[in-house]
C-alpha cells in the first residue's frame, strides 16, 4: 500500500515494469519495449502521438491524435486489453451537435480524456478562427456531443480536473498565439456548467530553470492524492536547433489548485531515446495521460514522442511525490492565488 493515497479511478491492471537498477536522476523510467505505437499504425494514418487513454470496462480506451496521410490531425478512438497493444477505429470520432447533426472540427489535435461523474469528456485543440480548445462528451463512446468552445482563441493544452472542486468544474489551459507560441503559462478556469468559464487564475509560469524557460503547458489530467493534485506537464526550452519538450512535475493545492505547493526544478523525463529524438518533430516528450493504481501507487505515463510515436513511462506515487518535494522550488507567482 502506498503511503501517499491516490483517489479517483484506479486500475489494478495498469501496465507496469519494475524500476531498473542504477536509474539516475528522477524516478521515472521508460517501458523497455517503447514506443507502444509505431509509425503507420492504421489505414490512412501516418503517425499517432500526443494521445490520452484511460481504464474502461475492465480494459482500456483512448482518444488518439492521428496524423492522416494528408498531414491533417484528427481524433480517433482506440481500445486495448492491456493499455499497450491498441486497435484503432478507421473512422474519425463522429462528433455531433446537440441536435444530433454532424459537427466535425476542421482539424483536432492533442486530445485529453477525463471522466467526471458519469460522463467522459474529450478536450482537444482545434480551429475556432485560430487555435482554440474544443470539447465533447460521451457516456458510451458511441455518441459524442460537442460542447461550446470554452475559450476565445488562441489557447491550447486544456486539461480538465477529474472532479468538481468547490462545486465547479476546473480546467487548466495555456493561452497562446496563432503560431508556434514562444511564451506560455498555465492558467486555471472554473465553470458551474461546462459552458460558462470564468474566475480565471494564474497557476504557474515558465520556469527559471533552463529546461522550461520558454513555455509550459498542462499535460495529463491531474491525479488527486493526499498531498495535492499531482500534475505532469510539459516544459519547453529553445535551442539553436528548435524547441525541446520535457516532462515536469508539480503538486497543486487540493482545494485551490491555482496555488502550487511543490514544483520540481529538474525535468522528470527529457528526450533521450531514438523515438524521442528522431521523428517528425525531434526532441519532444509530451505527456497527455496517466493510468494509476491506488493500491500499489503505480502510475503509467503516456506521452507523445517526437510528434511521431506514443511512449510509456512508469513511476510510483510515493517516490515521485518525494522527489518533487525534495527538488521543489516555488516562487511567489507559483504560490499566490493567481489573481491580479
Ligand atoms: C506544440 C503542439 C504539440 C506538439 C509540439 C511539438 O505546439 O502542437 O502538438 O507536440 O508543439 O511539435
Amino acid at each position: 500500500m502506498s503511503k501517499v493515497k491516490i483517489y479517483g479511478i484506479s486500475a489494478p491492471n495498469v501496465p507496469w515494469q519494475e524500476k531498473p537498477e542504477g536509474l539516475l536522476n528522477a524516478p521515472v523510467w521508460r517501458y523497455k519495449e517503447n514506443p507502444v505505437i509505431g509509425r503507420n499504425p492504421s489505414k490512412g494514418i501516418a503517425r499517432i502521438f500526443n494521445s490520452a487513454v484511460m481504464p474502461y470496462e475492465g480494459a482500456f480506451i483512448g482518444v488518439f491524435r492521428g496524423e492522416q496521410t494528408n498531414g491533417i490531425p484528427y481524433i480517433y478512438l482506440g481500445r486495448s486489453k492491456d493499455a499497450i497493444h491498441w486497435d484503432f477505429d478507421e473512422e474519425k470520432i463522429p462528433f455531433k451537435d446537440e441536435a444530433g447533426n454532424d459537427f466535425m472540427p476542421q482539424y483536432a489535435y492533442d486530445p485529453r480524456l477525463v471522466k467526471i461523474e458519469d460522463t467522459y469528456y474529450i478536450i482537444w485543440c482545434q480551429d475556432f478562427y485560430g487555435a482554440s480548445i474544443g470539447m465533447a462528451k460521451t457516456t458510451d463512446f458511441k455518441t459524442f456531443t460537442r460542447i461550446e468552445n470554452p475559450f476565445l482563441p488562441f489557447n491550447r493544452n486544456a486539461v480538465l480536473f477529474p472532479r468538481k472542486v468547490n462545486g465547479n468544474f476546473l480546467m487548466l489551459s495555456r493561452p497562446s498565439d496563432s503560431g508556434h507560441t514562444p511564451f506560455g503559462d498555465i492558467f486555471l478556469s472554473e465553470s458551474p456548467d461546462m459552458v460558462y468559464w470564468g474566475k480565471h487564475r494564474h497557476v504557474m509560469g515558465k520556469g527559471t530553470e533552463w529546461w522550461e524557460n520558454v513555455k509550459i503547458g498542462g499535460g495529463a489530467a491531474p491525479i488527486e492524492t493526499s498531498e495535492g493534485w499531482l500534475l505532469f506537464y510539459h516544459g519547453v526550452t529553445g535551442t539553436c536547433n528548435g524547441y525541446v519538450y520535457s516532462i515536469g512535475g508539480a503538486i497543486l493545492d487540493i482545494d485551490n489548485p491555482s496555488i502550487v505547493k511543490y514544483r520540481c526544478e529538474t525535468f522528470l523525463l527529457t528526450p533521450e531515446e531514438w523515438y524521442e529524438e528522431r521523428g517528425f518533430v525531434p526532441n519532444v516528450t509530451f505527456p497527455c495521460a496517466t493510468i494509476q493504481d491506488a493500491e500499489t501507487g503505480r502510475i503509467a505515463i503516456y506521452y507523445g514522442s517526437a510528434d511521431t510515436y506514443v511512449g510509456l513511462a512508469f513511476t510510483q506515487v510515493d517516490e515521485i511525490v518525494a522527489y518533487i518535494k525534495e527538488h521543489s522550488v516555488v516562487n511567489e507567482t507559483d504560490t499566490e492565488i493567481g489573481v491580479r
